[in-house]
């Protein structure tokens, strides 16, 4: 895997040898790519709270640093701004805005390699190349192994869940007064595209949080806003005209131009050759708001992981052509915000994620990637505390809440015992879990000036993830 690259003056790096990681981050919208990325960047560069990476515990990391990226196309990840916010080194410390537009970072690592290669006496460098990206545009990748008439129906059949449907009424009742033979028209595509729209927007943001939101642009457009290929929606399949002229054939152009224009070069740049890949997953606001919610994701998520199938076999590599070579080798799955947890809580909470992804790590075993789950916290945000309420004793977990104030405590309840739907029902109707948003924790108190931020299993995952590569 070494190769030999160039530095950041364009000389070569002595005569060391430099190896690549391309970590691909792999979350929905709000599952915490910015602050992970943000977190790892911070944790290599200052690597005092790494205990449990092997390279760092054994005195072998030497030094790390932010070198030019390799895609010269894609604007840099703006680590300094999201660590600064974080920090609250510009006033009152807050979390990155959500993502808007495609970025990369190339982190560089100094180590000495392990055994074998000690006797050579050179250090070698560890390139780690990772984007960040909205993850809204993550649920495009399913859509490249369906056509038009597939989505729509799909779309159709999700949309006609017990929860989702009134939020779709403004959508169907336009789509009621479309003839069948509706010529080609801009108007009633742009009309419907904004009907569709708004019904996405509505599941986003429903107290029944939904993952499952197609096409993602609609949601985060990007550079494409206003673009054609934007004003699209589904169309029930038997109930349309195909013709020539006809607004099917409308809809279905500027779906394939969508797949073909956005989608695919998105999955080339970020995706298409993984060494290693973290899947972020937040489960427990949609633990809170119940089965229906935690089914949505699941659904996302497994149709998401379906793409990263290994394999001569796999659908992408035959659509993306031979160039195309599966590699991700080592698939961890981690919940992630785990501070709201009490650590007791962190193995049950793992477990229900390692249960929703069960059948993909299952498919990347058997294809030989090394997997794991866990529970992490990119940015440790609580402390944990003992809290008497009429008399019992309730391990909680305090910090400071998101608007300001004074510190709060907040009690986590118990996990659903697993994914059943009696067990998710019980567990939301308990009403047990806290909806509290904690700020990151205050410099003065949790962390000193100048330390890295204070996490939960980082080091680990980084572990899993990168440490055979620096051994
Ligand atoms: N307490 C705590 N909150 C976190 C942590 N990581 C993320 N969050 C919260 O989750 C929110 C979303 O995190 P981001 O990293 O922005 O999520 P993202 O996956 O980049 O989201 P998009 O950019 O919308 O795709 C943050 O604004 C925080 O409120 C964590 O480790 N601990
Ligand atoms: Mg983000």
């Amino acid at each position: 895997m070494f190769e030999a690259l160039f530095d950041s003056a364009g000389r070569m790096a002595g005569d060391l040898m430099e190896g690549r990681i391309r970590l691909g981050v792999t979350g929905l919208s709000r599952s915490g790519k910015t602050v992970f990325i943000t977190a790892l960047v911070d944790h290599l560069l200052n690597p005092s709270r790494l205990p449990l990476l092997t390279a760092r515990a054994e005195g072998r990391l030497h030094a790390a640093l932010l070198r030019p990226q390799p895609d010269p196309q894609v604007p840099r990840f703006d680590y300094e701004a999201a660590h600064a916010a974080i920090n609250g080194l510009s006033g009152t410390a807050g979390w990155p805005p959500g993502t808007t537009r495609l970025s990369e970072l190339r982190l560089s690592l100094r180590y000495r390699p392990h055994a074998l290669w000690r006797q050579w006496g050179s250090d070698a460098v560890l390139n780690l190349d990772i984007y960040d990206y909205p993850g809204e545009w993550l649920l495009d990748l399913p859509m490249l192994r369906q056509n038009f008439a597939d989505w729509s129906a799909q779309a159709f059949h999700i949309m006609h869940g017990n929860q989702r449907r009134p939020l779709a009424a403004p959508f169907l009742e336009a789509l009621q007064t479309v003839e069948a033979a509706e010529p080609a028209s801009e108007a009633v595509a742009a009309d419907l595209a904004r009907r569709y729209t708004a019904y996405l927007f509505a599941c986003r943001d429903s107290e029944t949080p939904f993952s499952h939101l197609q096409p993602g642009r609609f949601l985060v457009p990007g550079e494409a806003e206003g673009a054609p290929m934007l004003t699209f929606a589904p169309l029930i399949p038997a109930a349309f005209d195909p013709g020539r002229g006809s607004l099917w054939r409308l809809m279905e152009e500027r779906y394939e131009a969508y797949r073909a224009r956005l989608v695919k070069p998105f999955f080339e740049t970020v995706f298409s050759r993984l060494d290693a890949q973290i899947v972020l997953v937040d489960l427990l606001d949609h633990l809170k708001a119940g089965p229906a919610s935690v089914r949505d994701l699941g659904l996302a998520i497994t149709e998401t992981l379906d793409c990263f199938r290994h394999g001569s076999n796999s659908f992408l590599s035959s659509l993306l052509g031979p160039l195309w070579r599966p590699r991700v080798e080592k698939l961890l799955f981690a919940a992630t915000k785990a501070d709201h947890l009490p650590r007791d809580m962190h193995a049950a909470y793992g477990g229900l994620l390692a249960a929703m992804v069960a059948e993909a790590r299952r498919k990347a075993d058997f294809n030989g990637a090394a997997t794991a789950a866990m529970a992490i916290a990119s940015v440790r945000a609580t402390q944990e505390a003992d809290v008497t309420r009429d008399g019992e004793v309730l391990r909680c977990v305090t910090g400071t809440p998101l608007g300001g104030g004074a510190p709060v405590a907040a009690f986590a309840g118990a996990l659903p015992a697993s994914l059943s739907e009696a067990d998710l029902a019980a567990a939301s109707a308990a009403g047990q879990f806290s909806s509290i948003s904690f700020a990151p924790p205050p410099r003065a108190g949790l962390v000193a000036p100048g330390e890295p931020l204070p996490h939960l299993g980082l080091d680990r995952a980084l572990q899993f993830l990168i440490g055979e590569a620096l051994a």
